[in-house]
């Protein structure tokens, strides 16, 4: 498979260029552009000499169906898991030019918001790297999410157009129909090969798409026109759903969604096995999250149009599906009027309601599928998946002791914990190449293939020349990306700064707030002349739901804190920074050149996190509350590798039911009060929008849910304590050794493995 003779790779490179530009083409006079067609048109050339290997022969195959999906660039990785990366580098470097520099020309699809679309493609390079057959179903939203663009220090969102050139996409009209708002629609499927590391074999990532979306239905910016749900509905991922228009059309996409994904297994499995007798052997289904939850009844009425029985087809199902919960926070677990459902599918509709009245007949009061006329859409995913899980330990406690706590009562067996991972490809060999060299080196091994061989690190955790060559690595790494912050965004990063990193969703549970109230904080200490030792970049990046105005009201505060601290009185010491359209590529970006790794949220309302994962395999040390995977951090590097602050979950949850946090209380500290009203201040109003920081300060002081003021002190006192930290470089790197060494858990090859075992049982898989 492989052929990384360089010399072999130039003439093919040069054969193909002369066959798409001429015989005059070489690749010493050739356009970057042209370079770049000819390596993406080669390496998909590669890709598909793959494709034969990919065939399920036994076992069974993962179909995973999941919202939103972030595949980031597939060129470096493609090159990377084909082994030819190095060596095109080298190639390319005699004609001055780097991968790096051709890879920018590639678009990044915006198919996802953050954590939850990332995670897919990250199992799925996890699972293809261990021979797993599985194939990743989404849509194929022609505009994503939208392009982030700040106007007016305001977050706005623009059509994000991810044509991917060339055959990296298969397109395929389904042989099957389906049928919503009464229309009955011939699925279009786009397929793109999915590639895992060192292997032969390959997966696919499949886009439904209607085939029928107009652009002629997009007004300004993001917004549609919604009356008709049929041409806007593959356009963009979330659309505004503040009206009944835009939530009939959301519920129409995970109907499209669960009934293209439903109907492609179907055939799939027919196709191979020659019928569906035996389904549950050959396949699997997981949900990822709750939104393709209507796969469930579609199912049921699948199987009993080829004729079985309601009773056999609803108890196949339970062997069939598997459900992963992402979040707890009750407004993100769907409850959707069944008149909505009904309006999309009638039958559907009536299956919600057979299928609730199953539960009941079986005498389980837990976890109501129907209250009213309303779906609770996880706990029909619950009752007939046979396997449900959260995506940390703390995660699934809380899903056992309170969520769905009457349902794990009722199913004993079936709640199971698998902790996220993430592509160490990806995040530490293409992200990192430096880093990921220099490890190779001192554990003289392939660590993207054993990530647990990081764990050999550890022999040099007192060795100064190691810290020394770490330290000059990061260097290396901020002044990349303080080059291409200035070149791309037109913003100013000192790369000899620490740079303390929060890059995630915007939400309020996340607290975006805390971290600007921090900000606020470190600005008066500056102008009362109390300045850091070393200066500071704090950064911040990510997307918020357009219609979700808490978390864009602290996406304007911390764009006022960047053009506050553009001021020749603050800069020289401490500059926000807030990047806009942070994506995967960005990303890649920005976590290698990371020191510390914010991760503030309100203890008990981050499932997992995942950026906490890959800024610790790029060295950063985790800044955080106990939430999410910074437990497990905290527990693989020890107290003395992490800066830990705030409340724990026990104590959140018991204010939250008690109901006795009241943030005026804190905000009557005068040092707080100082910090929050800061936010209206004249100096402020001057930069933003009035109305927008009353907002802010009002939710501050009256509300604050997430009870940024509670954990202020303590939050300020953890950042204060790891800026100290980092005056001493030697404990500094041994701390962030520490940290690369026990990342290695955090591979998703390692959560493949783990959901195998716990949850897919897939029986005879290629590794
Ligand atoms: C969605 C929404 C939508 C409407 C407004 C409120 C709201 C709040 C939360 C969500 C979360 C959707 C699910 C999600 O993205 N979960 C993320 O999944 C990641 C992968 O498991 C995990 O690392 C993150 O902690 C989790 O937030």
């Amino acid at each position: 498979m492989k052929n990384t003779n360089t010399k072999m790779i130039y003439e093919e490179l040069s054969r193909d260029l002369k066959n798409l530009y001429g015989e005059e083409a070489t690749l010493e006079n050739a356009s970057a552009d042209q370079i770049y067609s000819t390596i993406w048109a080669w390496s998909l050339k590669k890709v598909s000499a793959l494709e034969k290997y990919g065939e399920i022969t036994s076992g069974r195959k993962i179909y995973y169906v999941t919202i939103e999906v972030l595949p980031g660039r597939l060129l470096g990785n493609n090159l990377l898991n084909l082994g030819l990366l190095s060596a095109i580098n080298i190639v390319l470097r005699r004609m001055r030019y780097s991968i790096e520099n051709l890879e920018e020309m590639e678009t990044d699809p915006s198919l996802g918001n953050g954590g939850l679309g990332r995670l897919g493609p990250c199992i799925h390079e996890g699972a293809t790297s261990l021979g797993y057959s599985m194939e990743c179903l989404s849509l194929h939203y022609h505009y994503g999410l939208g392009k982030q663009v700040f106007r007016d220090k305001k977050q706005t969102f623009e059509p994000d157009p991810w044509d991917l050139y060339g055959k990296a996409v298969n397109t395929r009209q389904a042989d099957y129909e389906v049928e919503l708002c009464g229309r009955k629609i011939r699925p279009e499927e786009n397929v793109i090969t999915v590639t895992g590391y060192n292997t032969d074999k390959t997966n696919s990532l499949v886009l439904f798409d209607t085939g029928l979306a107009s652009d002629a239905v997009i007004r300004d910016g993001i917004r549609m026109d919604m009356s008709d749900p049929i041409p806007a509905l593959t356009l963009f991922l979330y659309p505004d759903d503040s009206n009944e228009e835009g939530r009939f059309l959301r519920t129409g996409q995970e109907y499209f969604l669960s009934a293209s994904s439903v109907r492609h297994i179907l055939e799939d499995v027919e196709k191979t096995y020659g019928s569906i007798d035996s389904i549950a052997e050959h396949a699997v289904i997981h949900l990822n999250d709750t939104h393709p939850a209507l796969c469930i009844p579609e199912m049921v009425c699948q199987l009993m149009d080829r004729g079985m029985s309601e009773e056999k087809s609803i108890e196949l199902v339970k062997k069939l599906f598997v459900y992963t919960n992402h979040t707890i926070l009750p407004e993100a677990l769907p409850r959707v009027p069944l008149s909505r459902i009904r309006a999309v599918s009638p039958r559907i509709a009536d299956m919600i309601t057979r299928l609730d009245r199953h539960v009941r007949e079986k005498g389980i009061t837990a976890g109501p599928v129907l209250e009213g006329d309303v779906v609770n859409m996880a706990n029909l995913a619950c009752h007939f998946s046979y396997s449900v899980n959260g995506v940390a330990e703390i995660h699934t406690g809380i899903l056992k002791k309170d969520v769905f706590s009457d349902m794990a009562a009722a199913y004993p067996d079936k709640f199971t914990n698998v902790t996220n991972g993430i592509d160490f490809g990806r995040w530490l060999r293409h992200a990192n190449p430096e880093l990921a060299w220099y490890v190779g080196r001192l554990t003289g091994g392939d660590v993207v293939a054993k990530p647990s061989l990081l764990e050999k690190l550890l022999r040099y955790q007192d060795d100064t020349a190691v810290h020394a060559d770490l330290e000059s690595i990061k260097e290396d790494n901020k002044e990349a990306l303080a080059a291409w912050l200035e070149e791309e965004k037109g913003l100013v990063m000192n790369p000899k700064a620490i740079l303390t990193v929060q890059a995630k969703r915007g939400h309020a549970y996340k607290r975006q707030d805390l971290n600007c109230l921090y900000a606020i904080w470190k600005i008066q200490e500056i102008l009362q002349g109390r300045l850091p030792a070393t200066p500071i970049v704090n950064l911040i990046a990510g997307k918020a739901y357009p219609t979700y105005e808490a978390a864009n009201d602290v996406f304007h505060l911390a764009l006022c804190l960047q053009e506050l601290t553009k001021s020749p009185a603050i800069s020289p010491w401490f500059r926000v920074i807030m990047p806009d359209n942070y994506n995967v590529s960005m990303a890649e970006k920005i976590l290698p050149a990371a020191d510390i790794s914010e991760q503030i949220s309100y203890a008990g309302t981050e499932a997992s996190g995942t950026s906490n994962c890959k800024l610790m395999c790029n060295g950063a040390i985790t800044l955080g509350t106990r939430d999410g995977a910074n437990i497990e951090i905290g527990d693989l590097v020890g107290p003395d590798n992490i800066f830990t602050f705030g409340i724990d979950a026990k104590t959140a949850a018991d204010l939250n039911r008690s109901g006795s946090y009241h943030p005026y209380d804190y905000y009557s500290d005068p040092e707080i009060r100082r910090v929050v009203d800061f936010i209206v201040s004249d100096a402020m109003r001057r930069i933003g929008d009035s109305v927008i920081l009353e907002r802010i300060h009002r939710r501050l002081t009256t509300e604050d849910t997430y009870k940024c003021l509670l954990d202020f002190k303590s939050y300020v006192q953890a950042k204060e304590a790891a800026f100290r930290a980092y005056e001493d470089k030697d404990s500094w790197y041994k701390m962030s050794l520490i940290n690369i060494a026990r990342s290695g858990f955090f591979s998703s090859m390692r959560t493949a493995r783990q959901y195998n075992e716990r949850v897919w049982h897939l029986g005879n898989p290629a590794r």
